[in-house]
């Protein structure tokens, strides 16, 4: 942005800039000096109409746009050569000579060369280009019982106005680890409300018997120049950063047969959002996928709880057949778990406890509490009797961390070491991704969403 030639960004922005000042106030064509024909954009005091700040934000934002094309240029000339107060590192002057400044402290042109450092880092242009970091330059994906696929996703935080995309350029090579069901992108959108958003880049693994060396994969952050300012090209893509390299990690372990209790609320908090749809329809999406990854030398229970508690699996705990499968869904379409009364999370888990001291002999046993983890009903988890929460147990939270009570979860799974799942907010696409990953609840490995 140089000042001293003619055709180029800061001459030419100059000129516009000019031009709306006039257009926006109108010229004085009235002879009579008394005539105002509106307006205070053409006076020294234009900062006065609101306009002002619409017209020189666009002009920030024009410069955001091209420096972000020209990254390799320096973003402001002269550095000097300029009368006093236009070189890049003058402070700059408000006032007349002689005069005292209108405000104190000082500015120079070489602070303003990033619009976040100005407006401070909360404040963006939608058009502005997304900050992005990886926060998992490893993807593990812990001990994987031989037999299972699992779901894993590398992260990014990622401050943005628009949505975001990432590539998945270099796939894992061929084996054990690969493209989550063929998915190469992925992408994240801006919440209102959240300076931050993460995007999630799944990958999957199939677990087979032996040694599992890592392997690499590479992502591409971009973005879709839907107004062509950053590509010169409406629609085409505009890299973020250069590509990032993730490594994904795995250890295979043999499958143990399990016994699972899946204890379920169904108290009318349940039917409030989490994501795209209830916490009740992804409890019972959850169910659904869970039940068809169980081998039918393995056994499940259903329990529902609100202010009462039910066993819905007949008897009790039964072995995943294809009979014990049929009835696990046939529970999950049905209204024994729509949403209804209060929550007594310690009823449920009880229940839960009973039903799995009738699993089979040479079982390994489970409890998977699914909740919003708002108990009011007795007795409270933290009064539980240790006996009763003996088995491997998991808490699988509804809502984003914010919704869910923390405390309750923790405590549902630290005694006997159990992992905490948060949902979180998501879309259905990685619901799928979630739901499949909850498979492996059952050999105590769980990512923390
Ligand atoms: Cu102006």
């Amino acid at each position: 942005m140089d000042a001293r030639a003619r055709d180029n960004l800061r001459s030419r922005s100059e000129g516009n800039h000019n031009r709306v000042h006039r257009w926006v106030s109108g010229f004085l064509t009235n002879p009579d000096p008394n005539f105002d024909a509106g307006g205070t954009m053409l006076k020294m005091t234009s900062p006065n109409d609101p306009i002002f700040f619409l017209h020189h934000a666009q002009i920030d934002r024009m410069w955001n746009i091209w420096q972000a094309r020209h990254p390799g240029t320096t973003p402001y000339l002269p550095d000097s050569g300029a009368a006093t107060g236009h070189n890049l590192n003058d402070d700059l002057i408000f006032h007349h000579p002689g005069e005292t400044p209108p405000w104190p402290g000082t500015e120079r042109p070489s602070d303003l060369l990033t619009s976040h450092t100005i407006h401070g880092t909360g404040v963006w242009y939608d058009t502005d280009i997304p900050e992005i970091t990886l926060e998992t330059p490893a993807v593990d994906f812990g001990n994987v019982p031989e037999g299972l696929t699992t779901f894993r996703a590398a992260r990014f935080r990622v401050k943005t106005c628009q949505r975001t995309w990432f590539r998945i350029t270099v796939p894992p090579p061929a084996g054990n680890f690969g493209l989550a069901e063929g998915q190469t992108d992925f992408y994240v959108d801006p919440q209102d409300g959240a300076d931050e958003v993460f995007g999630l880049v799944f990958f999957q693994f199939h677990s087979v018997a032996g040694p599992q060396p890592p392997v690499m994969a590479t992502i591409q952050p971009f973005i879709v120049d839907s107004e062509g300012e950053y590509t010169g090209t409406i629609g085409a893509e505009f890299n973020v950063g250069p590509a990032v390299v993730v490594t994904l990690m795995a250890a295979s372990v043999p499958r143990t047969d399990y016994a699972v209790a899946l204890v379920l609320d169904r108290s009318y908090s349940m039917s409030t959002p989490a994501g795209s749809m209830t916490r009740s329809q992804l409890l019972r999406n959850a169910v659904s996928v869970f039940v068809d990854l169980m081998r039918d030398t393995e056994q499940l229970g259903v329990v529902s709880f609100d202010d009462q508690v039910a066993t819905l699996t007949s008897p009790a705990i039964r072995f995943m057949d294809a009979g014990g499968k049929a009835a696990v869904h046939t529970i999950a379409e049905s209204s024994d778990l729509d949403p209804r009364g209060d929550t007594g999370i310690g009823l449920g888990i009880t229940e839960g406890h009973n039903a799995l001291l009738t699993s089979a002999a040479g079982l390994t046993r489970a409890m998977l509490v699914f909740t919003d983890g708002h108990e009011n009903v007795p007795p409270d988890v933290s009064a539980l009797p240790d006996g009763i929460i003996d088995s491997r147990t998991y808490a699988i939270g509804f809502g984003r961390v914010n919704d869910v009570n923390r405390d309750v979860l923790d405590d549902i799974t630290e005694r006997t070491d159990g992992d905490l799942i948060i949902t979180g907010e998501i879309d259905s696409d990685q619901q799928r991704f979630l739901n499949n990953g909850e498979s492996d609840l059952s050999v105590g490995h769980a990512e923390r969403f």
